[in-house]
């Protein structure tokens, strides 16, 4: 007699593993759809060809061999296996869909493009093995959209440069997680990472190194539209940043008449006293952690020649709506002069056609900023030092608030005080502390209405390849995006760190077979096989420990 039960009573007991929470689920139970090489795709061509590479990444079966699906089919099976259906309606708002599935039929429609993508990734999410030894699907009903429509994460590629690839893979790992933005931090004190045509100076002179004395490097233009384009395919907007007036000593090297003299304080020296390195010098590259000691020229006019060219040719070079002008730890800039720059900044960035996008310290100047330009809040879950009134100051010019609480998802802050990688300004930051917050009780006056979105920063001076990236920044990145994507904490029952913990340690085999090198950080009841938690772990000589959970 044959042991193997039929694969139309294959269930699932582990809980479904969906991150970030969706607006609603239900789960009947009972027998699971079973996802075999012969289980058909059909509808939408590009969400077919999402949707099988994601399941054979997952699972290793390859639905190319067996599937009709290429056709246009809207109805389901064509054939005598059970079928999973992908299509777009134009009904719901922007970026939703719905998902049902039983054992007989997998159905996911989306309201756009994005939505049907976005329950691909949920569908990948859900697959689990079954109790009959296959894969399978279980049975769900599932509505869902996003809360905010910005959900971002940022990479700093200055302070270490990140190739195309290991952008490509930060694409790949972010969509996955219903991300749709990345923020990439192009110049800072320590390079200027992206070519172009106006200024061929900036990466011929000042692309060459990084923190630590590590190699440099920079996106040639091409590169850059391959970045937009991958982003595109993958339903994520490309949020380009020229940090000015401060975090501009790269440019010293390229065009040494247009900045001030190094501002070296106490501060500063402290910081050289902690992480070495030596004090910068005009015209040379600098290779240390320090900030706040650049700055533009203010009342120069070939400052804001070089402002006029280098966002102008940004904008050409950029299809999504935001450029970022940074106008974070101006500490070179006397505040009358930081107020006068971002003034007129954010007016040559409106002046291109684009919203400016500034961190919160701009918000200082309120009304003067270029209408809409929106601010970034990078201080803590309870603001200190008016960091919250400086980000009302975008609300006054008309502008929405994109929440970046450093003591929340900053991802570059350590996770455990021993972990080799990472930063500690703003605290050690477990997983449960990502996750204990909602973006609209950080800022009085800043609700659902004045949010734009959330974004997770990664800022690059202890991260140099894609396995620190990884370390880092999972699983805490997922607290970011249920933070930008699920319904307000307390509107859902899943809006709980124990349902969080759950539902994220049920993901590691998907980032295992992702080749994501997550940190199994403790609080999170991983599956037995995943390594224990590992504080103080040596990702660059151990990463493929990190992340080793077995499918
Ligand atoms: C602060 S927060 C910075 C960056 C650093 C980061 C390190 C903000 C807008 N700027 O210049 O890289 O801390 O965590």
């Amino acid at each position: 007699m044959d042991a193997t039960p039929d694969p139309a009573e294959w269930s699932i007991v582990a809980l479904p593993a969906v991150v970030p929470a969706p607006a609603s689920i239900a789960l009947p139970g009972g027998a699971a759809f079973p996802l075999t090489a012969h289980t058909e795709i059909a509808g939408d061509a590009d969400a077919a060809a999402t949707a099988r590479a994601l399941i054979a990444t997952r699972t290793g079966l390859d639905l190319r061999a067996g599937s009709t699906g290429s056709g246009p089919v809207t109805s389901g099976s064509t054939g005598s296996d059970p079928a999973i259906t992908l299509r777009i309606d134009g009904a719901g708002t922007p970026e939703s869909y719905r998902l049902h599935a039983s054992a007989a039929s997998v159905t996911v429609i989306g309201s756009d493009a994005a939505g049907l993508f976005y329950g691909i990734q949920t569908l990948g999410q859900l697959i689990a093995e079954t109790d009959g030894g296959g894969w399978g699907i279980p049975a769900a009903e599932i509505a869902d959209a996003p809360r905010f429509r910005y959900r971002g994460v940022m990479l700093d590629v200055a302070r270490h440069f990140h190739g195309v690839e290991t952008v490509k893979a930060l694409i790949d790992r972010a969509a996955s997680l219903k991300l749709n933005a990345l923020h990439l931090h192009l110049s800072d004190d320590q390079g200027w990472r992206l070519e172009l045509r106006s200024r061929p100076l900036l990466t011929e002179k000042a692309s060459a190194t990084a923190v630590g004395g590590d190699p440099g490097g920079f996106y040639t233009q091409a590169d850059y539209r391959g970045i937009v384009a991958y982003a595109a395919a993958h339903h994520m907007i490309v949020v380009p940043e020229f940090d000015m007036p401060g975090h501009t000593h790269a440019v010293t090297l390229a065009y040494p008449e247009l900045n001030e003299q190094p501002k070296v304080d106490e501060h500063m020296l402290e910081i050289i006293r902690d992480y070495g390195g030596d004090a910068p010098a005009h015209g040379v590259p600098y290779d240390g952690m320090a900030v706040g000691f650049s700055s533009l020229k203010i009342h120069d006019d070939a400052t804001y020649a070089f402002v006029t060219d280098v966002f102008t040719e940004l904008a050409e070079l950029t299809p999504g709506p935001y450029l970022h002008l940074g106008g974070d730890e101006a500490l070179g800039t006397p505040p009358e002069d930081f107020a006068h720059f971002v003034e007129r900044a954010s007016a040559i960035v409106a002046a291109t056609g684009k919203t400016p996008i500034a961190w919160h310290e701009a918000g200082v100047v309120g009304e003067r900023l270029a209408p809409g330009t929106v601010g970034q809040y990078w201080g803590f879950r309870t603001p200190t030092d008016g960091m919250d009134e400086k980000t009302r100051g975008f609300v006054a010019a008309g502008g929405q608030i994109i929440l970046s609480p450093a003591d929340a998802i900053y991802l570059d802050m350590k996770y455990d005080a021993d972990a080799a990688l990472g930063l500690v300004w703003a605290g050690v930051v477990s997983a449960q502390q990502s996750y204990a917050w909602d973006p609209a009780t950080v800022i009085d006056g800043i609700g659902d209405d004045e949010i734009l979105g959330v974004e997770a920063p990664l800022w690059a001076e202890t991260a140099r390849t894609l396995s620190d990236i990884d370390t880092l920044a999972f699983p805490r990145i997922a607290s970011a995006a249920e933070a930008g994507w699920s319904p307000a904490a307390g509107a859902s029952a899943l809006r709980t760190w124990d349902s969080f913990a759950q539902r994220v340690a049920g993901l590691a085999p998907l980032w295992t077979s992702m080749g994501i090198a997550f940190t199994p950080l403790p609080g999170i009841p991983w599956p037995a096989a995943a390594p224990a938690p590992a504080p103080g772990i040596d990702a660059a000589t151990d990463a493929e420990a990190t992340g080793a959970v077995p499918a």
